[in-house]
């Protein structure tokens, strides 16, 4: 680390911060104020996350001091292994001051409230002010969506979304959306086949620096989930743009139709595989949805893409993060539903014989990746018929994906996979049988269990879990309009029928508990 005595404003960028226009930078000057990154033990270690996420995140940290440096900044660099380095960005900021004496300390307010309220306190440790500033990254400020959940008494993604479409101009005409219609999502629901042409997303040489990172995580992370090679994540916003001009090109037009589609060996399907890059600062959300918007005026991509697209950032992104910061802290604990059951092994390992457990959880170990069905149907649909405890559930998410950090997994997780929330951010628990999986994939193709058969050892074991759930959620969900129609059967069935389905999740979930193969 280089000496400097002194300084005006010492700016603190977190890894997810990796933005040269962020408000902290913004608020600073090249000649007087100092920037400092710093990687710490308590950050690659506060859930265990997948060694690719944390070799993302080193990685872009890297190259993003590199690229402030090229822009002229003064940077401060701590490494993981740096002697000195106190593990704890508290304790970095602390020595930071002890060597710069800095007028103040400013910062982009984190997105994770634990580490909101923890830099909150450093003041107390400090002779410098901190001075949190807001993250003005996304396209709803937080006041802007307070305001909007203050006028709503019922909160939901598709009126924030369409405020949001009017107030952005966003796929808009003459103030009606275009199209004549808000959502194409009725379009959107078809399977893919394996003779499809499958885009790829832009996959990457590791340079040196990401080489080094990638050792460094080899010996000090080698006993974290996942596999770190073959690593091929962009770690700069070049490359990062890289990608998404190559999803533009290739991909973007089929995204709508094949949006919710699952298919054996085939992990992106029609994604942008983004989230990784925006979420740590290295794209900007309007940018994306900018682009998206003029590659369908140029007739490169249908509207029913652009906007199922656009939907996903504009609307469900900013949903979420105004949910989080609207309900935190007590949000993380939610359990409307009372589950409590351990989270299996198998999520850790994926060897179960679901075959679409055993893909979607395969393929994350692999690539810190799986598209949205994947999780909200499969491992999340899985967790949810169960009955695991939703920290437990949470917990996972948030370590396996290399996008994942609280503002935005903990809703999707607690909220609209979960229903812990007990119906805040969603209208309905997303469940299914095993009959909405084989419609939108092949995994029941080659599975151990049939998908047909509703009861018995060899039944889809999603089948009479999902019946199951509905039974011991009666008291809590039985009044939900949005599930008339299932409890309108389950009522009609006959008794025999009923305890059939009731019996082979009881033994299924026997099976589980016990730890047995499943
Ligand atoms: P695409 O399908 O190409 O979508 C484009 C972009 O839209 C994404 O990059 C993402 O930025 C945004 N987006 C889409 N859906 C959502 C959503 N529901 N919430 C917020 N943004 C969305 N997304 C994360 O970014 N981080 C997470 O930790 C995360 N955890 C999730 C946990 C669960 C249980 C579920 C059901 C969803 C979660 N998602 C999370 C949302 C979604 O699954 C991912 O954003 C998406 O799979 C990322 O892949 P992609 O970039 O290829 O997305
Ligand atoms: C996720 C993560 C990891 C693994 N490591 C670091 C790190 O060493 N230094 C850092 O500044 N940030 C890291 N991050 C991202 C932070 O956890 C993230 O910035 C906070 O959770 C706030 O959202
Ligand atoms: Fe999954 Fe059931 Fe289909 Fe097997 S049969 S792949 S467990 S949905």
């Amino acid at each position: 680390m280089s000496k400097f005595s002194g300084c005006r404003n010492l700016v603190l960028i977190l890894g997810d911060q990796l933005t040269p226009s962020i408000s902290s930078l913004r608020r600073a000057d090249k000649s007087l104020d100092r920037v400092l990154l710093v990687e710490v033990h308590d950050e690659t270690t506060y859930v265990r996350h997948h060694k690719k996420k944390i070799a993302f995140i080193l990685s872009a940290m890297r190259h993003f001091a590199d690229e402030l440096r090229q822009g002229g900044w003064q940077v401060d660099y701590v490494k993981l292994e740096d002697p000195g380095n106190t593990g704890s960005f508290r304790g970095e900021v602390v020595r930071a001051c002890e060597r710069l004496s800095p007028q103040k300390v400013l910062l982009t307010e984190p997105g994770e409230w634990r580490v909101l309220e923890d830099a909150q306190s450093w003041q107390t440790a400090l002779e410098s002010p901190v001075e949190i500033l807001e993250d003005t990254r996304f396209i709803a400020t937080r006041a802007a969506f307070h305001a909007w959940a203050t006028g709503h008494k019922q909160l939901r993604m598709e009126h924030f979304y369409r405020d949001m479409r009017q107030k952005t101009g966003l796929l808009m005409a003459d103030g009606k959306p275009e199209g004549g219609k808000w959502n194409f999502d009725a379009d959107n629901r078809k399977p893919a086949r394996s003779d499809f042409f499958m885009p790829q997303p832009a996959k990457f040489e590791p340079d040196e620096l990401t080489k080094d990172v990638l050792k460094l995580v080899e010996r000090r992370f080698g006993d974290h989930l996942g596999d770190l090679y073959p690593f091929w994540f962009a770690v700069t916003r070049q490359d990062a743009e890289t990608a998404f001009d190559v999803f533009l090109e290739n991909a973007l037009a089929d995204f709508g139709t094949y949006q919710d589609a699952m298919l054996t060996g085939e992990n992106f399907l029609y994604h942008s595989v983004v989230s990784t890059y925006l979420n740590a600062g290295l794209l900007d959300p309007m940018d994306l949805c900018l682009k998206v918007e003029a590659a369908h005026r140029e007739g490169k991509a249908p509207l029913n893409a652009a906007e199922g697209f656009i939907r996903q950032i504009l609307g469900w992104r900013e949903y979420v993060r105004g949910i989080y910061w609207l309900n935190m802290p007590d949000y993380a604990r939610s359990n409307a539903l009372g589950a409590s059951r351990s989270l299996p092994d198998f999520y850790w390992t994926g060897d179960t014989k679901m075959h679409c457990m055993a893909e979607a959880i395969g393929q994350t170990i692999e690539e810190a990746y799986a598209h949205h069905i994947q999780r909200l149907m499969v491992t999340g649909n899985f967790a949810l018929l169960a009955g695991i405890d939703p920290h437990e559930v949470h917990e996972w998410y948030l370590a396996v994906y290399a996008d994942a950090y609280e503002w935005v997994e903990l809703p999707n997780t607690i909220g609209m996979s979960q229903f812990a929330d007990g119906g805040l951010l969603a209208s309905k628990p997303y469940m299914s049988s095993g009959n909405y999986i084989n419609k939108m994939s092949d995994y029941c193709q080659s599975c151990a269990y049939d998908v047909r058969q509703k009861t018995g050892s060899t039944a889809c074991p999603f089948n009479a879990l999902y019946w199951d759930f509905l039974d011991r959620n009666q008291d809590r969900l039985g009044n939900n309009p949005r599930l008339g129609q299932p409890y309108a059967t389950w009522k009609r069935m006959d008794d025999r029928k009923k305890q059939d389905l009731r019996d082979s999740a009881a033994s299924f979930l026997s099976l589980l508990d016990r730890g047995a193969g499943v």
